[in-house]
């Protein structure tokens, strides 16, 4: 591990990430909300040191990030990452508690928001995640919208996601990224996907086909001096989706159980997915962690194009 010498921020880069960053090699953000809030042990775990693997495969480094004891992580060390996905008392922290959690010497998990913040300043470009928050259902009553979608439209990271998760209100959170100019960009596919499922059902705003042109976007808008991130949806492989029609079954029972337990804030995704899991027998899980490694072998991809 390297300590940082900012007396400022306490900041530590895992040994692997530090060694690439010293040699220009390219570097892959992975948030640990999913890890400590998205999934149970020990199935998060195995799923955290695949999607690393799968990074290493691609010819990248994964820095995995989060809040340890107040000091902000970019990468961890096996064992740390192991004891962060067994522990069940962590924060999940966004833009707004980030800086709670380090000041009061807490830990916390990063969400989109807080990675891509954390990734922003480690110089690390590209991110890859499974779904980015968005605007919930209801949003008209509850105000319920993701601090991630303003963090795409301010901080300069590219977020590999499998698009927004059929729980959030789809059509309203693609609007919200269009106001904030977010580029929404779907790897080779014209419709834009649902986290579980290929399709969502609506056109997806831009498309691309290769890594390399994703790289060529992003440095054109560097170009032109438009800053904020983009957002990057990569459809589920066939092989592993449940079809819309199916999730929107679990998604009505999910929604109105959050409902009557009265789930507000925070608590609502990761009520959500949990909910979902048991009304799908796991299944969504299986699909879940499919989806994930499908967008680090894609952000790997281009991390390594944009060098
Ligand atoms: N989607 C998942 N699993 C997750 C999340 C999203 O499939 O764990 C997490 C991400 O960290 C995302 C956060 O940034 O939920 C969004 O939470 P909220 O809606 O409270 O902003
Ligand atoms: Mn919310």
């Amino acid at each position: 591990m390297t300590r940082s010498i900012s007396p400022l921020l306490p900041i530590v880069y895992a040994r692997e990430v530090a060694a690439a960053k010293a040699r220009n090699a390219p570097v892959v953000a992975l948030e640990s909300t999913i890890i400590t809030h998205g999934m149970p042990y020990p199935r998060n775990v195995e799923m955290a040191r695949s999607v690393e693997a799968i990074i290493r495969d691609g010819g990248a480094v994964p820095a995995t990030i989060a809040v340890i004891e107040g000091v902000l992580h970019i990468g961890l060390e096996p064992e740390q990452l192991e004891k962060l996905a067994q522990m069940t008392d962590v924060m999940k922290v966004s833009r707004a508690d980030l800086a709670f959690a380090i000041a009061e010497r807490r830990t916390g998990a990063t969400t989109v928001a807080a990675t891509m913040i954390a990734a922003a300043r480690a110089n690390i470009a590209v991110f890859a995640t499974g779904g980015i928050g968005g605007v919930h259902r209801g949003a008209e009553e509850s105000f319920d919208i993701s601090a991630d979608l303003e963090e795409l439209a301010r901080t300069p990271v590219i977020v590999v996601c499998a698009g927004a998760k059929a729980i959030l209100d789809i059509p309203k959170t693609l609007e919200v990224l269009e106001t904030r100019g977010v580029p929404v960009i779907t790897y080779d596919s014209d419709v834009f996907p649902a986290f579980w499922s290929r399709d969502s059902g609506l056109k997806s705003p831009l498309k691309l086909e290769s890594p390399a042109a994703i790289a060529n976007f992003q440095k054109t808008r560097d170009q032109l001096g438009i800053d904020g991130g983009m957002l990057i949806a990569n459809p589920v492989p066939e092989e592993d989706e449940i079809s819309r029609e199916e999730m929107e079954i679990y998604i009505g029972r999910a929604l109105a159980s959050a409902e009557r337990e009265d789930v507000t804030g925070k608590a609502v995704t990761p009520f959500l997915l949990d909910a979902i899991y048991h009304l799908t027998d796991g299944r969504s899980l299986v699909t879940n962690i499919a989806l994930v490694e499908n967008n680090a072998r894609l952000a790997a991809e281009i991390a390594v194009a944009m060098l």
